[in-house]
């Protein structure tokens, strides 16, 4: 019986591939064009399951658009910056580089070996000096629009990498990387101004629904936080300048019965009366233990001091005391907020434990919550509010007592957000140098356009160091440079930039890789941008997510760019997980993926991790069988093998039965595959093989036209997911490769129709309704068709049923009690 032998079949036809450049794109304009993308990656060392499916998953779509007669350019690269590698060459004292090409050479390798259909021409990395170079020319670009600055602030810093982390890049306190306890410093940081896009970062996902996962959608929305409401001026005993809050409900200002700061904001310890400070300073410590986490968590026991000083309420003029409590977050809003504890739950809690007065500002008509504990959010009249005597809702509410506050200038109505601008410098090496140097006399002086790239200096191992500075400020000749603008004495900037600034833009230059004259080339990204389909994991929802779109909104303000949204449709796939956990070292549940391939070859693995689930969700490589892929494979190659008419053959002429079978069966793999639900198109063209074996079996042997038209099917729409096997399947069929050039075959419409037989409902005898069912209907399903006819129903009248005979497809005979 013939055999697929994978190993050779890989071999041969990744050479093939590779020398005919089957998968190269185009560009020529002799077909429509497709961008399809994955998430490049991470040269970590040697591709792992998690690459496995998502490569796997982003293959079906570019090899599909193939089919469809696109011109499809499926590209890749490597986000070759980064923290792991500089940590490997302390560790090996030599220089992160090695580290770094040694993996994507072997990483490489692997991928070919995976059979996937990318195009190698355009294969680049972030840290090549020739990729780099726009990297800081983007950079400078956004520093003249305003757009990249410094500032000193507090900064999320890790104590072990001795580096700032973005808040993006803060965990639940922790470090994203290496899961230390993140501590603040004060430092003078670059920053890009994420914020002044923040409403167009919010209304520009409305090009993105229906083609991003809604749950990504909403975890952008959320980290961007749009809230609007007012800011209201309060003034403080003993203080000349107001204090101002921001609240989402200035309707509820009569309820405000006390004052809240954070702690840890400026404002806390200038106000503190001295007789209160000691217990104040006491609570700030404690306080700065505290993760944003753990202060925001709402089940949590409320704390706080009385600051010893009253706030003015600037309605009607009472007085009302100022505490500092861990709830109010610092760097939100204004880090103050008058409290309302009759309608913010928070606050209630806090005034039950402070023994502060609960006025109810709005009846919502649900009970008091002076007795329930539970404070009321909703519309109702206002009580106990002279400026809002009559109004009944929250909108006009709000619009009323914002105009009395900017009337009286007290007040402004307001839009805050979450988002903070993005923290883009870090004090390692391995990363893009900030082109700036700074001059005693001219200040930040950017660095010639004709001067880029700025070339990392050679460093290896113990220079590297975590310090808590760049080690690039120990390379004293590169950091020393003249001034470019006065000549004299300069330095450089010793800080590299975030690799998430390197990834936001790498899409671009894949459209034009080798332009030496600009980061990419605008008519090339005219014609094959915004990629039609970008493929990656979830756990890039927020970052990396919202930083390219990002850049791409400022490069579109640059006029450098059409569209204002780079990714038309998003797919996340789950993760691999073994034994119902990620795979970990420390849990030693981690599944080889070489030695996977090695046993069972690429085709089945391939097969089993896009089957095992849909897309987006988890496979557990402990309930996958590989075995079985493999074992299926085999049964399809087999059935090719088994195909004895020629190519070219007249279909028409074909055994009926299967020719609509398989019609309907091709359909519905492509709606599957459309749609996305790969694993059920696998499943379906599981059943098309063995609709085929039982024809060849049972039937006309394989001489049968449409023997071969079903495995020519079966050959093409297994491609998707299994590329080795179904190249030999496809020569088995006498034809020339690459099935990857062969066409998606047209589904033949009137193959599709279904016949159908009237069946007859008897009551009693009596013919009470016909029905048109499918000649294959099942007794069970015919039962129940039947006794919901409204006309069977009428008749029986609520009886009992004695007796019900179901010769399906045609008759069912009803006799009542
Ligand atoms: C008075 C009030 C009355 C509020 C009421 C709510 C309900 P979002 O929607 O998340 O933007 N707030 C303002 N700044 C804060 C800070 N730095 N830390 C903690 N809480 C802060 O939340 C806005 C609301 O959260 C604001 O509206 C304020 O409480 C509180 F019935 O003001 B509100
Ligand atoms: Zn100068």
């Amino acid at each position: 019986r013939a055999r697929y032998d994978a190993g050779a079949a890989q071999e041969r036809w990744q050479q093939y591939w590779d020398e005919h450049q089957t998968f190269k794109a185009r560009d020529d304009g002799s077909k429509e064009r497709r961008y399809v993308l994955d998430m490049f990656p991470y040269p970590s060392g040697d591709l792992h399951m998690g690459h496995a499916e998502a490569f796997a998953m982003g293959d079906v779509v570019a090899r599909y658009q193939r089919f469809r007669g696109f011109d499809v350019m499926h590209p890749i690269g490597w986000d070759s910056f980064g923290l792991p590698a500089e940590n490997a060459a302390i560790k090996r004292n030599s220089h992160p580089a090695e580290w770094t090409y040694a993996n994507i050479d072997t990483q490489a390798n692997s991928f070919r070996r995976y059979g996937l259909s990318l195009d190698w021409s355009r294969e680049l990395h972030t840290s090549d000096p020739e990729y780099y170079r726009w990297t800081q020319w983007l950079f400078l670009k956004f520093r003249e629009q305003g757009l990249a600055y410094r500032k000193a602030s507090y900064v999320n810093w890790c104590p072990k990498d001795q580096t700032v982390l973005a808040n993006e890049q803060v965990v639940q306190g922790l470090c994203e990387r290496c899961g230390t306890q993140v501590t603040k410093r004060e430092l003078t940081q670059w920053f890009f101004k994420v914020t002044q896009y923040a409403d167009r970062l919010l209304d520009d996902m409305e090009q993105l629904e229906g083609g991003w996962p809604e749950r990504v959608l909403t975890m952008q929305r959320n980290w961007i936080g749009r809230s609007s409401g007012a800011y209201v001026d309060f003034r403080i005993e003993g203080r000349e300048e107001p204090v101002t809050v921001f609240t989402t409900r200035p309707d509820t200002l009569y309820g405000a019965t006390f004052f809240v700061v954070a702690p840890d904001g400026a404002l806390a310890s200038q106000i503190v009366t001295d007789d209160r400070r000691d217990e104040f300073e006491a609570y700030l410590e404690k306080t700065k233990s505290e993760t944003e986490i753990e202060r925001q968590s709402t089940d949590r026991e409320k704390t706080g001091v009385f600051l010893g000083v009253h706030a003015i309420n600037p309605i009607n003029g009472e007085q009302i005391p100022v505490y500092a409590a861990d709830y109010v977050l610092a760097d939100y809003g204004t880090g103050a907020v008058m409290a309302v504890p009759a309608h913010d739950q928070r606050d209630l809690e806090f005034a039950r434990k402070f023994g502060i007065d609960v006025r109810v500002v709005v009846d919502t008509g649900e009970p008091d919550p002076n007795e329930t504990g539970i404070a009321t959010a909703g519309d109702g009249s206002y009580v106990n509010s002279p400026a809002l005597e009559g109004i009944t809702d929250k909108a006009t509410g709000v619009a009323k007592i914002i105009s009395a506050l900017t009337e009286q200038g007290v007040g402004r109505e307001a839009i805050t957000y979450r988002l903070r601008d993005w923290l883009l410098s870090r004090q390692r090496f391995w990363g893009a140098p900030i082109p700036i140097i700074h001059c005693e006399k001219c200040g930040e002086v950017p660095v010639p356009e004709d001067q880029l790239p700025v070339e990392l200096p050679y460093l290896t191992g113990t220079d590297l160091n975590p310090k808590g500075t760049s080690p690039l400020a120990a390379a004293t000749d590169w950091v020393n440079v003249d001034c470019p603008q006065c000549g004299g004495p300069g330095t450089r900037d010793t800080d590299t930039m975030d690799t998430f600034v390197d990834s936001s833009w790498y899409f671009f230059r894949y459209c034009s890789p080798t332009d030496d004259h600009q980061a990419f080339d605008p008519e090339a990204v005219a014609r094959w941008m915004p990629v039609a389909q970008y493929v990656g994991g979830v756990e890039h929802a927020i970052l990396h997510l919202l930083y390219m779109r990002f850049f791409t909104k400022v490069l579109y303000d640059m006029g450098l760019i059409t569209f204002t949204e780079p990714m038309k449709r998003l797919l996340n796939q789950g993760q691999v997980i073994n034994k119902g956990k990620s795979m970990s070292k420390s849990l030693g549940n981690g599944v080889d993926l070489g030695a996977q391939i090695d046993e069972f070859g690429v085709d089945a693995v391939r097969l089993t991790v896009v089957f095992a689930s849909p897309p987006e969700e988890d496979v557990d490589w402990a309930d996958v069988s590989p075995g079985g892929s493999l074992r299926f494979l085999q049964r399809a190659y087999r059935l090719a093998a088994d195909v004895t008419s020629d190519p070219g053959v007249d279909f028409a002429a074909g055994d009926a039965g299967l020719r609509s079978t398989a019609h309907k069966l091709f359909a519905d793999i492509t709606d599957c595959i459309e749609g996305q639900r790969f694993n059920v198109a696998i499943a379906r063209i599981m059943e098309l093989v063995n609709a085929t074996r039982k024809v060849i079996d049972n039937g006309s042997g394989g001489d049968d036209p449409a023997v071969r038209e079903s495995a020519e099917m079966i050959t093409k729409a297994l491609s998707l997911f299994a590329p080795y096997v179904t190249e030999e399947m496809w020569e088995l069929l006498g034809h020339r490769p690459s099935v990857a050039d062969s066409g998606w075959p047209e589904v033949d419409q009137s193959l599709l129709v279904t016949e159908q037989v009237t069946c007859v409902v008897q009551v009693k005898g009596k013919v009470r309704a016909r029905l048109e069912v499918s000649p294959t209907i099942s007794e069970d399903d015919l039962r129940e068709l039947a006794l919901a006819d409204e006309n069977v129903q009428r008749t029986l009248d609520g009886r009992e049923i004695a007796k019900i005979i179901v010769r399906a497809p045609k008759l069912v005979s009803i006799v009542p009690a």
